[in-house]
């Protein structure tokens, strides 16, 4: 008992001078860090007039996932957030909100989205691909549109089949 006790105490500063490193590093790199606003964007909390059109930057597949026949799709928009509100009465929020539409080789339908997150798609078939990725203000019009074109290597097909139990 008594000696975990000391053991307790003598971890004691040796935590404190490592809080005290991270603060310092903090500290040292807080003048070149960018700005909230830099990364972030202008506010959500205060309307934007006369806001510039949306902007839709989709990033192709991420290589090491493609490689296994995963495919990991990541995007961003400029003005625009993303909300799950839908309907004409959501036209007038500022900052704007919408989602995406996500079509997969000339599919007739889509899916929606408003998470803003990465699009993951398991399971496709050895060859090219296309996916198009559209966004859309909250009454499901159309602003602008990306299409990501990629190829499913052969040889990682069985590693993303369903049917095995790979992951
Ligand atoms: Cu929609």
């Amino acid at each position: 008992m008594r000696r975990q006790s000391q053991s307790r105490h003598a971890l004691t500063p040796l935590l404190a001078r490592g809080l005290l490193a991270i603060a310092a590093a903090s500290l040292s790199g807080g003048a070149s860090a960018q700005t909230a606003r830099d990364v972030r964007g202008p506010s959500p909390l205060i309307a934007i007039e006369n806001e510039p059109p949306p902007r839709l930057i989709v990033d192709p597949p991420l290589p090491g996932p493609l490689a296994a026949g995963r495919v990991f799709i990541q995007y961003r928009t400029e003005n625009m957030r993303f909300l799950p509100v839908f309907g004409a009465g959501a036209l007038q929020v500022s900052p704007r909100v919408g989602h995406i539409h996500i079509s997969v080789d000339d599919a007739p339908w889509h899916f929606v989205d408003a998470s803003g997150e990465t699009i993951i798609l398991v399971g496709l078939p050895a060859g090219p691909h296309k996916v198009l990725i559209e966004l859309a203000d909250p009454t499901h019009r159309v602003l602008t549109r990306e299409i990501v074109a990629f190829a499913i290597p052969e040889k990682a097909v069985s590693a993303t089949d369903p049917r095995t139990d790979k992951p």
